[in-house]
């Protein structure tokens, strides 16, 4: 089927739909100018995230762990959010029930004005006591390696969800409620390959939903959706409000 009749199907779909779920991962973020993971100049070519985004590497080197997150918190730092990000903050308005579930810790969904968001794998601006657990937002660019906690004096870590970890209870409550709540569910942007982000497709589907892929690629969920957009998300993401 053709791109203009997938968009379509799934237009036709949206006018019909009260409540909507979103899915977005880093390529929505990569038309702001955010590097991919797995992408041709992503992330994870010039650093092995078994080295940096696991608890055993901050536990063995916590200093070379911030250095990488205070790089890449600069270079967010500077970018901003693209239309995109804007025309899923209109969605929200739209619908009665709406939900964004993001993999994406940039924050660039919240600069947008975003509400109903779920930061699934955590926020690159947020801290974490490894003492006491407190949570805080912490915007130094750049910031003062190591950071310590000023409750407790504990080191503080990035508040991301690394491999191996769980991801807050609260947080997958609320996808749940979400996938199984939603007519249409939008995945946008990501590979599909990191779990349980990768499974939300097939959760929904099984619920009912009418489920749509936009993406500069084909990914393993491509097989699961009902449609497949290929494009730019800054290109097909704000055609769905037209
Ligand atoms: C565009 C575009 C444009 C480009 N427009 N599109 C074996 C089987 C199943 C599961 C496991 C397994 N072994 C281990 C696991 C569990 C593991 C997992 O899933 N691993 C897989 C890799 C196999 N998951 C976990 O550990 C999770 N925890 C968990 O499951 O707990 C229970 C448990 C523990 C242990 C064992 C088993 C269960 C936690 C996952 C946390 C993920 N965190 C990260 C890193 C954080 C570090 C950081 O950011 O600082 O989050 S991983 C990284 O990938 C990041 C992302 O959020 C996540 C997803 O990536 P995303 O967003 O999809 O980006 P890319 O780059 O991969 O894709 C970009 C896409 O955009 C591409 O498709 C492009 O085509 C497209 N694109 N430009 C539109 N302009
Ligand atoms: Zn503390």
């Amino acid at each position: 089927m053709s791109s203009t009749s997938n968009l379509n199907q799934l237009k036709a779909r949206l006018a019909s739909a009260r409540a909507v779920a979103v899915l977005t991962g880093a390529g929505i973020s990569a038309d702001s100018g955010v590097p991919t993971f797995r992408g041709a100049d992503g992330l994870w070519r010039t650093f092995r995230a078994e080295d940096l985004a696991t608890p055993e590497a901050f536990a063995r080197n916590p200093r070379v762990v911030w250095e990488w997150y205070d790089w890449r918190r600069g270079l967010i730092a500077t970018k901003s959010p693209n239309p995109a990000h804007h025309a899923l903050v209109e969605m929200e308005r739209r619908f009665d029930q709406f939900w964004l579930i993001t993999q994406n810790v940039d924050g660039l969904h919240a600069a947008a004005g975003s509400r109903q968001l779920i930061e699934l794998h955590g926020n690159i601006w947020k801290v974490r006591c490894t003492q006491c657990g407190q949570v805080s937002v912490n915007r130094e660019v750049p910031m003062t390696l190591l950071p310590y906690c000023s409750g407790c004096g504990g080191l503080l870590r990035p508040h991301i969800v690394w491999f191996g970890e769980s991801l807050a209870p609260h947080n997958i409550a609320r996808s749940e409620e979400a996938l199984h709540a939603c007519q249409v569910l939008l995945i946008i942007g990501t590979s599909g390959v990191v779990y349980p982000a990768a499974g939300f497709s097939s959760v929904a589907r099984a619920a009912g939903a009418f489920v749509a892929e936009m993406n500069l690629d084909s990914t393993p969920n491509s097989s699961v959706v009902d449609v497949s957009i290929q494009g730019r998300a800054k290109d097909v993401v704000p055609e769905l409000l037209t």
